[in-house]
């Protein structure tokens, strides 16, 4: 099967006016949706409200959190039309999104964006974040000329709850997953890291509960993962299933894989020329979380280092106790049985 050669462009900065249509973008959509939302269940402090089986943030309550809000899922679910060509990289937030991002931006673009990495390196990928080069379609659903027509996007929205058109029409989707400790233990440390500096830091005790009942943004975290996982089984020619751990084990042959997937398969003069080990090279955790170090530099609201901390496996279990895995593994179990499924780690 082969596809069209889409080329991609990063993302440009946001000016001020468009940010002020942002704005009144926003407001148009909490209007539009208030009413469905009210209807919503909601957890106790109306943190989260459950919509279609998953957890999100509302947008109603917290504007901060405008981004990945239930509202900006629905405007998405009625306005987004995908197209053939689209290629949808898919996941729950912190199993490997960004490095998941960096690498399928390279590799579409690896005849735009030259890959050599000597003495004057020029990649974007060296001086924007992976996720100003890909956008998710959360945040840009509040755009008024969201840049969706770049072909290559990413979201968090779970396979059942995705826009209709991804469905349906011929587009691919690529997701990772990851083991659920170790993205309970980054998702902490990202949501800790996101708090003012005079705040009170989370417990990990009260992240674990929530997150063992599902009650985190996107959540249930099992859900979601059977969801696309199910979804590749039925539809394998549509529907990509990586696991963080195989990326990590055997980067080679996982890039190799997406590269086919996304219809853009090394030829054997770039294998022979050593563009994959190039390219897992320039997306390696090392080299971006070096990249994205220091200010932000682009126009978003979090900085460029946020997504970046250890980028290994296994490093919860410096954190869990040994009841917390014991039961994570056992909702696992259950969860998975009857499912031809484990996750790498
Ligand atoms: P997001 O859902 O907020 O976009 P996501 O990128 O999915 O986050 O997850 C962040 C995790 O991926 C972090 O894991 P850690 O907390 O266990 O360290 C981050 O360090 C890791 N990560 C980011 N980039 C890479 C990379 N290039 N290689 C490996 N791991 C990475």
């Amino acid at each position: 099967m082969s596809y069209p050669i889409v080329f991609y462009s990063p993302v440009a900065t946001i000016t001020k006016d468009e940010e002020n249509a942002r704005k009144r973008k926003m407001s148009i959509i909490i209007e539009q949706y208030k009413n469905k939302v009210s209807t919503l269940y909601t957890n106790d402090d109306h943190h989260l409200c459950k919509y279609e089986g998953f957890w999100y943030f509302q947008l109603f309550y917290h504007h901060s959190k405008a981004d990945f809000s239930v509202e900006s899922i629905m405007a998405l679910q009625d306005d987004f039309q995908a197209q053939p060509t689209d290629v949808f990289l898919t996941s729950h937030p912190k199993t490997g999104t960004t490095w998941l991002k960096a690498l399928s931006f390279a590799i579409l673009n690896r005849n735009k964006f030259k890959l050599d990495l000597g003495s004057r390196p020029h990649h974007p990928l060296l001086t924007i974040s992976p996720h100003d080069c890909v956008p998710f379609m959360e945040t840009e659903a509040f755009l008024n000329n969201p840049s969706y027509a770049n072909g290559l996007m990413a979201t968090h929205i779970p396979y059942t709850s995705l826009p209709k058109s991804i469905i349906s029409s011929n587009c691919r989707i690529v997701y990772v997953c990851r083991n659920p400790k170790d993205v309970l233990i980054s998702y902490w440390h990202f949501d800790n890291k996101l708090k003012d500096d005079d705040s009170i830091p989370t417990k990990l005790d009260d992240v674990f509960e929530l997150f063992r009942r599902g009650m985190n943004p996107f959540g249930s975290f099992w859900d979601h993962v059977i969801g696309y996982y199910k979804a590749s089984l039925e539809h394998p020619d549509k529907v990509l299933f990586l696991k963080y751990e195989d990326l990590k084990k055997d980067p080679e042959s996982e890039v190799k894989k997406l590269a086919k997937f996304i219809g853009n398969p090394f030829t054997e003069e770039e294998e022979y020329d050593g563009l994959v080990q190039e390219i897992i090279k320039l997306c390696g955790f090392e080299n971006l979380s070096e990249a994205n170090k220091g200010e932000e530099k682009t126009s978003k609201v979090l900085s460029d280092d946020i997504y970046f901390r250890k980028g290994v496996v296994g490093d919860s279990v410096n954190y869990l106790t040994t009841e917390m895995i014991r039961i994570l593994d056992k909702i696992t179990k259950e969860k998975c049985d009857g499912l031809d499924f484990s996750f790498g780690a």
